[in-house]
């Protein structure tokens, strides 16, 4: 069966590209830095029926994964944009194959595939909820809490989001920030489902170490090891009790395949920006849901335009698991779309409007914008 009923093509006049700088909250820790501002990239793919919109979740540095922001641009501008273009009309199952040619840089597929997806819906009127397959009209919300000064603030700071509902809590953990942690997040709150996320800090030598995660019941450890430790990975889930989620790592439905057929994952962190678009994610799920293997939609910050993506995938029913699929108020005081998504009993709503079912406030767009530039056929 196929896994989504196709898109008629768009035609293409052009593609604006946007650098944002968006102010967070609050600082947000992982092991690999602290970001205060969320540098982002929103595409618009410009058709004769209207505006698509896409976002590239790349960071400001290629921390989290090899892709950035500025190298994300120049593939962009220089060798996806204008390969898009060249094509007189494009469909969204289209994209991916049209810019296959450019090895990696997933992350800048997957906007600009998202662009495409949005504007082909908006014109047919149909939602990316349906396009994409989900089945519920809210999906569980959980957070994403950064690495705090110490354990009693990491707990001050969780007591916060469970208070505004969160179902699920995640933690940011590295060495030496991490046992004396999940025990103060545990001993405070024994019930709650709970999850660790190292961002790639751990080797094999520090097995012990994340042996001691065991007595905690998490719900799993995301991506203890290198984003290329896949026999690792397997060999350090022989020796822990806590099921090994990978993120970094799956880049791919092939990447996908081969963690679970060497035993390197049991759950699986699906995340469009990194496996270079929502229809490769879906391929990801359709694998996973077939395996028997839950999985979660996971997040990157997203502004209102990926975060609406987000929830639709997180409503398809391989979605098993709470995703880092939170309200925009988690990150953002200043969100781009007119109405960013709420927490409402612990969950967010999936939009039904066509195409993402949001529209972008115009105004706080441009005041975020930093750079940008219009590629035309
Ligand atoms: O969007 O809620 C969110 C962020 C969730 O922790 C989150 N994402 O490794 O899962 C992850 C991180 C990647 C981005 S942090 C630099
Ligand atoms: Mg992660």
């Amino acid at each position: 069966m196929p896994l989504i009923r196709p898109a008629a093509p768009v035609t293409l006049d052009a593609v604006d590209l946007r650098v944002l700088h968006m102010p967070l909250v609050s600082p947000f820790t992982t092991s690999f830095g602290t970001e205060t501002v969320r540098e982002v990239i929103i595409v618009t793919a410009e058709t004769p029926d209207g505006r698509g919109w896409g976002e590239v979740v790349t960071q400001s540095e290629p921390s989290y994964s090899s892709e950035y922001t500025q190298g994300a641009w120049d593939v962009l501008t220089r060798f996806l944009a204008p390969a898009l273009l060249a094509r007189r009309t494009v469909a969204p199952e289209e994209v991916a194959g049209a810019l296959h040619h450019v090895v990696g840089h997933r992350m800048a597929k997957a906007g600009l595939e998202l662009a495409v997806i949005d504007a082909a819906l908006r014109a047919e009127n149909r939602s990316v909820g349906e396009y994409l397959g989900a089945e519920k009209d809210r999906v569980p919300s959980g957070v994403s809490v950064g690495i705090q000064s110490d354990p009693r603030a990491l707990v001050a700071a969780v007591g916060g989001y469970l208070d505004e509902g969160y179902v699920r809590i995640k933690i940011k953990i590295k060495p030496g920030r991490d046992i004396a942690e999940t025990d103060a997040v545990r001993s405070a709150f024994p019930e709650i489902p709970l999850q660790v996320d190292a961002n790639s800090a751990y080797t094999l030598a520090d097995a012990d170490t994340l042996a001691q995660l065991d007595r905690f019941g998490l719900l799993l450890i995301e991506q203890p090891l290198q984003e290329d430790d896949i026999v690792d990975h397997a060999a350090l889930a022989q020796q822990l009790k806590t099921p090994i989620c990978l993120d970094e790592s799956i880049t791919s439905v092939k990447a996908a395949r081969d963690a679970l057929a060497l035993g390197a994952t049991t759950v699986i962190n699906v995340k469009a920006g990194r496996v270079g678009g929502y229809l490769e994610a879906l391929r990801i799920a359709d694998l996973c849901e077939s395996a028997g293997i839950p999985v979660w939609c996971g997040g990157m910050l997203e502004t209102g335009i990926g975060r609406a993506a987000n929830a639709a995938l997180a409503a398809h029913p391989a979605f098993t698991l709470p995703g880092d699929v939170s309200a925009s108020a988690r990150f953002y005081t200043e969100d781009i779309v007119t109405e960013p998504a709420v927490l409402e009993d612990g969950h967010v709503r999936v939009p039904t409007g066509p195409g993402l079912g949001v529209e972008v406030d115009l105004d706080a767009l441009e005041r975020f914008t930093v750079a940008r530039e219009t590629l035309r056929r």
